[in-house]
């Protein structure tokens, strides 16, 4: 009996000894991309086969040239998951590309060997996850910029790696009386242009956060007043002046700059109370203060809110591309 009794405990020991063992998860990493650090696996002609392994849902890709999978497996393991894969006819190489590799618990780390039969090649690769804020631009992740790497937009990387969105600034704008040589209009609400007694005026704008990219569009956007008469058969014609040092305060007839005869952009028939678009996109090079004089042919005034009016005020609206 003793000895069945000690059998039979023994046997609950090892029973409870098993149940405690604690379960490993299985490591099984999701969809990501993996950039390989240091030199890339390249053909004998020097084109680089792969920058980037794509873990996906459906498998891996070779960035950026391999797409064609002949095969692709992951196999969760209980320290790695395993990633195998072929392609074939990549845009740079000949035959067959294989990938083995294997990816750490932390899904943070690939390390694996990719071999081009045909080139005789076999290149060990160590390749890690891409985040933000590992330091590289990863822009097949959506990324613009990543910290100190921010070469598009200097200074101006946020912290979810996309650059800073350009901001467009009405600074000051006034407008100048030939019937009031000496009088100071810039504090009023209204914009006057006309051409009858003669008005024009003159905008500062200023474009900041563009960086090295390049504005789709630049709008002068005004709205004409909420006043019977400020409509007009003709909104104004928009030219640049490179004279920016006149004071929206002091400003006159008599001390207006001169501008560029050319006309950036003439805009028709407006009507009280209407947004109207001046596009000034080919004006605009890149970040920094630019100027503008508005006037018209017509003898039939037009009247815009100023930037001291209580509402409508003009906005410069700059579009990126997408
Ligand atoms: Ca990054
Ligand atoms: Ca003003």
């Amino acid at each position: 009996m003793s000895a069945l009794r000690s059998s039979l405990l023994s046997g609950a020991a090892l029973a409870v000894l098993v149940f405690s063992t604690p379960v490993h998860a299985l490591v099984s990493c999701p969809p990501g991309r993996y950039l390989i650090d240091g030199a890339k696996p390249q053909t004998p002609g020097g084109s680089t086969i792969a920058e980037a392994l794509i873990v996906e849902d459906a498998g891996i890709s070779l960035a950026p040239t391999c797409a064609n999978r002949v095969f692709s497996r992951t196999r969760p393991g209980r320290r790695f998951e395993r990633v195998r894969a072929g392609f074939s006819a990549c845009s740079n190489t000949v035959g067959l590309v294989a990938v083995r590799g294997r990816i750490n618990a932390d899904c943070s780390l690939m390390r694996g060997v990719l071999s081009t039969p045909a080139h005789h090649g076999a290149f060990a690769f160590r390749a890690p996850l891409s985040i933000c804020g590992d330091g590289r631009v990863d822009t097949g992740n959506g990324e613009q910029c990543d910290g100190a790497n921010d070469a598009l937009c200097s200074g101006l990387c946020l912290g979810d790696c996309h650059c800073a969105m350009p901001i467009g600034v009405v600074e000051a704008d006034a407008s100048v009386f030939s019937s009031d040589p000496d009088g100071k209009h810039g504090s009023s609400v209204y914009l006057n242009v006309d051409a009858d007694v003669n008005k024009t005026t003159y905008f500062r704008l200023r474009v900041e956060n563009l960086g090295r990219r390049v504005a789709q569009q630049a709008i002068l956007r005004l709205q004409v007043a909420d006043i019977v008469g400020a409509d007009s058969d003709q909104g104004g014609t928009l030219h640049q002046t490179s004279d920016c040092s006149w004071d929206e305060k002091k400003v006159t007839w008599n001390t207006r700059p001169t501008y560029d005869p050319a006309a950036i952009v003439t805009v028709g028939k407006v009507a009280q109370n209407q947004v109207v678009d001046f596009d000034l996109t080919s004006a605009i090079a890149g970040d920094g203060t630019y100027c503008f004089a508005l006037d018209s042919s017509s003898t039939n005034g037009v009247k815009y809110n100023a930037h001291e009016a209580a509402a409508g005020q003009p906005q410069l609206v700059i579009t990126l591309a997408q």
